[in-house]
């Protein structure tokens, strides 16, 4: 099967998958679902739990166990985006081609349904227990997941980016905001797949520099794609780190040496994972495929 096939079918799988954990829209706080439900059905290239499942099958990975983490994932990154669309931060009206969720539910539900999100997403993570009780590698899953979530991840990661917006900032400073706000999660979403699927901690660890190299890629290829793309390519407004007053790697480095060290940053991890005995190919095209994404 050709790449391209695959990752579609693997998007659909997923879907599907996240659709059974969605809350019902229904009594007294169907609204609140019902923005929780509109963002997460709202599209997307859910690539933080494709990248768990993948890391998890790499790994040897074959019970339903990973299942609510798959799931929790993606509400953790969707409630992140949701805040992040908000008036006080970005204050964009369009996302994955679509209107964002304080546009179409207002400021008040934007916030309570990106809250309820992340609260949600704990919840259904925990699930895994129900599955397999005894199981003492469900603990260290939420471990990292909350962490790489919370001010030792992505919200610390943010944190410095809204506050020091319109300020001249350090290579140091930014490498902080990108290994914290994008690739916390992305490292999250490997290592859960590695821990339950049964990896070293000298795996995990592993796992964990690759996700960060995967994140870094991917945030740079997101500043290059913010000016060099389009509003119908991307399904969100472009310039919009100009518009906030942001400095990028783009603005620290220039575009060309940007486009090179995302090549270099990426190779970096498909090497790292070609170290693993236990090849997933599909892992690795993934990681490649994410370079030279168009949205
Ligand atoms: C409520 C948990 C919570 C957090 C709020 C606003 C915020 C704190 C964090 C924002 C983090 C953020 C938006 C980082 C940028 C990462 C990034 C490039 C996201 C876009 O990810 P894609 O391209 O999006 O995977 P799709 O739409 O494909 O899912």
């Amino acid at each position: 099967m050709n790449f391209n096939k695959e990752l579609e079918q693997k998007k659909k799988e997923i879907e599907r998958l996240i659709a059974g954990y969605l809350p019902k829209e229904e009594g007294f706080a169907k609204e609140l679902a019902r923005a929780m439900n509109y963002s997460m059905e709202a599209g997307g290239k859910r690539l933080r739990p494709i990248l768990m499942a993948e890391t998890y099958r790499m790994l040897g990975g074959e019970s339903k166990v990973i299942e609510p983490f798959l799931a929790a994932m993606e509400m953790i990154h969707t409630s992140s985006l949701i805040h992040d669309d908000l008036p006080a931060i970005d204050n964009d009206e369009y996302r994955r081609g679509k209107k964002t969720t304080h546009a179409v539910y207002g400021e008040a539900v934007g916030v309570l349904s990106g809250d309820a999100l992340l609260n949600y997403a704990y919840e259904t993570a925990c699930r895994a227990f129900f599955l397999e009780p005894d199981n003492q590698r469900i603990g260290q899953a939420l471990l990292v997941l909350s962490r790489k979530t919370g001010i030792y991840g992505m919200l610390g990661g943010q944190s410095v980016d809204v506050t020091n917006e319109g300020k001249p900032i350090s290579k140091e400073m930014l490498d902080y905001i990108y290994e914290n706000k994008t690739s916390a999660l992305i490292e999250a979403s490997m290592m859960v797949g590695g821990i339950l699927a049964g990896a070293s901690q000298d795996e995990v660890d592993r796992i964990e520099t690759i996700g960060n190299r995967v994140g870094l890629a991917f945030q740079i290829r997101d500043d290059i794609l913010d000016i060099t793309s389009t509003m119908e390519e991307l399904g969100k407004p472009v310039f919009s780190d100009e518009k906030n007053h942001k400095v990028t790697y783009v603005t620290l480095r220039g575009l060309e040496q940007a486009t090179g060290d995302v090549e270099m940053i990426s190779e970096e991890a498909v090497s790292l994972l070609e170290e693993f005995p236990q090849k997933n190919e599909f892992l690795q095209e993934l990681v490649r495929y994410l370079v030279n994404r168009k949205k």
